[in-house]
């Protein structure tokens, strides 16, 4: 899978022409492809995919409760009824600057998937963790927080996307061994947790400035099954260039 995360990025006319122009330069894209969009977007780019076997919607953020009075806020219901599929969720984006802690992505996971979403669930360790030496043991805190009280049915509509948050936006990007390690980490730790065939089907991307000169490498990795692109998915070029990287 590649799914591009536009962030706070395109208007609703320069999103629209974006995916046109991507769907026309990679009609068959041999991988699912998503375009994560700002909440405004959502009903037009779904208009634009609706039908297409391989390309989808996600929502860059969702509320955990069912609904109510919470003003500016989007429910899972709503993305459902709107037709998207999936849910980008625990960005370190939203990490940071909303606060949001895994307790409160684990509630919004259990939301998504009541209501049919597939999350895609955002893990990464920052710089001083990853210089200590110690991010599979915080990937792994955030993984067994957000994710363990899942049950074997409902971890195998997540999608796990491991960004460093390093490499987020940076130009950093984790060497093909530093991504390929910790991935197996993660497919290890939901074998263990939920099963050998859960863990061997559960799609694990890397995120953290995938660019077309990396992105091959990356993908060939055994256990990373596709990228969540942030600035390379904002240019029809380069993100019809890191589908076209899946094998
Ligand atoms: C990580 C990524 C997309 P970028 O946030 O989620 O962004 O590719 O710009 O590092």
């Amino acid at each position: 899978m590649v799914a591009g995360n536009w962030k706070m990025n395109t208007t609703p006319s320069e999103g629209k022409a974006l995916v046109r122009a991507v769907m026309e330069k990679v009609p068959n894209p041999a991988t699912r492809v998503v375009f994560g969009v700002p909440a405004i977007q959502l009903l037009g780019i779904q208009e634009l995919v609706k039908g297409h076997p391989n390309y989808a919607v996600a929502a860059q953020n969702m509320h955990q409760e069912e609904s109510g009075a919470y003003t500016g806020e989007l429910s899972a219901a709503m993305l459902v009824d709107a037709g998207i599929e999936y849910v980008i969720l625990g960005h370190s984006e939203r990490r940071d600057y909303a606060g949001e802690d895994d307790d409160l992505i684990n509630l919004k996971i259990n939301r998504a998937l009541k209501h049919g979403l597939k999350p895609i669930y955002c893990c990464g360790e920052k710089l001083d963790i990853r210089q200590a030496g110690n991010q599979e043991i915080v990937v792994g805190h955030q993984i067994e927080q957000a994710l363990s009280s899942l049950d074997p049915e409902q971890i195998s509509r997540v999608v796990i996307a491991y960004e460093p948050v390093w490499a987020i936006g940076t130009g950093m990007t984790a060497s093909n061994e530093q991504a390929q390690q910790m991935h197996a980490y993660i497919r290890k730790m939901i074998s263990n947790q939920f099963g050998s065939e859960v863990g061997n089907n559960i799609t694990i991307l890397y995120g953290g400035s995938v660019k077309p000169n990396n992105a091959r490498e990356l993908f060939a990795e055994p256990d990373v099954d596709g990228g969540l692109v942030g600035g390379a998915s904002l240019e029809a070029d380069s993100f019809a260039a890191i589908i076209e990287a899946v094998r």
